[in-house]
């Protein structure tokens, strides 16, 4: 492990952009910025015109950056005081208000990768269901950042664009496929989407440890800072806290260091007989097994995307990520089924307004709301 100082990452984060926009603008500013000092105040350096390369592609460039320069003086630049302890209590108050908000929730999705995040995208629509989603990892995704063998493509099976459709996303149309060209365009779209809607938190780098299981139902989760998760073997007596849950979602993906926690958890309890792990590739079984095995498998807890395998010994299917997105869409509207809520499992969303898109539907059921702006 290696520190990076807060230069250097920021410099490296500028490096790895790709959006052309960003490049550019990197390009024609970047002598003036390694000639400003951090309090704003500029250094000495001859002013620079940006100039633009007479290609028809770098013209339309340029012609953006001008227009869009940002509203502030770039070259005596300075940030409104603020107080240190604000930021802290800002930080705090909010983070501690959701634990308080969300410690008796209507769902609880453990795991935030491709599956889990699809049925958090799902759920939030209908505005009156509050969702947590418990990520034991700093950054949310699971494996959806990359396609096969760390590849950029994201491969969806049809009819599974229909929901990339939905949230806008971008793809390369075959007759039975659609490719995004990287896996992280559909990962953060949904993500954003998801993110922005106000019934939604997001607890990252928290890890479920265990289950909240009452008269042999599942009625929560267990939870600790993922970092305190992995450290039991070092410390002792560092206890977890809880969140009760009317539906708890799995998502938790194959096995692994973290990986198929839900199904192994409920297997320790006696709750379910046998976890067989998931079978050989075969892509055709295997996404259309995950998506018909996505169901409640106890007493208020559903299972989802590739932690199905795990439980059923299905096949997996590598790089294919269409049952990921419709095995998260029939999760969302399971819990909803169980929540009593309009769902499309029982045809109650049908009976509710048929001609309208569902996401009008839900929203109209309260107060008129439109969440998803
Ligand atoms: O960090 C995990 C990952 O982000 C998280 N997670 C697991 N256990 C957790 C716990 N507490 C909190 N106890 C936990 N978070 O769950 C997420 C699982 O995401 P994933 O991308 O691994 O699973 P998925 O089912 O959403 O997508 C699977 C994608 C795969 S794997 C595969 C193959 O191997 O063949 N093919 C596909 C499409």
């Amino acid at each position: 492990p290696y520190h990076q100082s807060p230069v250097s990452t920021h410099l490296s984060q500028k490096k790895a952009s790709t959006d052309p926009h960003t490049m550019a603008a990197m390009a024609t500013t970047a002598s003036s910025l390694l000639k400003t000092s951090f309090s704003g105040v500029r250094l000495p350096a001859a002013a620079r015109t940006p100039s633009c390369v007479a290609t028809p592609r770098a013209g339309a460039i340029c012609n953006s950056i001008s227009s869009s320069t940002p509203p502030y003086d770039l070259n005596a630049f300075k940030f409104s005081p603020i107080k240190e302890s604000i930021v802290s209590r800002e930080m705090t108050r909010r983070y501690m208000t959701d634990m308080i908000t969300y410690a008796d929730t209507d769902v609880v999705i453990v795991g935030a990768g491709s599956a889990g995040l699809s049925c958090a995208y799902e759920l939030s629509k209908d505005p009156s269901i509050s969702i947590a989603i418990i990520e034991q990892s700093v950054s949310p995704g699971g494996g959806a950042w990359l396609g096969g063998q760390l590849f950029s493509a994201m491969v969806v099976r049809k009819p599974a664009h229909l929901f990339l459709d939905e949230l806008n996303i971008e793809y390369d149309e075959q007759e039975d496929y659609v490719v995004i060209k990287h896996a992280a365009l559909f990962t953060s779209t949904v993500m954003s989407r998801l993110l922005a809607r106000p019934n939604v938190k997001l607890f990252n780098a928290v890890a479920v440890e265990d289950l909240i299981v009452k008269e042999n139902r599942v009625a929560g989760v267990v939870t600790n800072w993922a970092l305190v998760s992995m450290n039991h073997d070092t410390q002792s007596c560092m206890d977890p806290n809880v969140m009760e849950a009317k539906v708890v979602v799995s998502s938790c993906g194959h096995d692994g260091p973290f990986g198929a926690t839900g199904v192994k958890r409920l297997q320790d309890i006696g709750m379910i007989q046998a976890v067989p792990g998931m079978k050989a590739l075969d892509m055709n079984t295997a996404e259309d097994a995950i998506v018909r095995l996505t169901r409640e498998v106890v007493p208020g807890m559903i299972v989802t995307g590739m932690e199905v395998a795990e439980i059923d010994g299905a096949p997996r299917m590598g790089p294919t990520f269409g049952a990921m997105m419709i095995s998260g869409q029939k999760a969302a509207h399971l819990a909803l089924k169980a929540l009593g809520r309009p769902n499309g499992i029982d045809g109650t969303l049908k009976n509710v307004t048929p001609a309208l898109h569902p996401e009008m539907i839900l929203a109209a059921t309260n107060n008129g709301d439109i969440v998803d702006a």
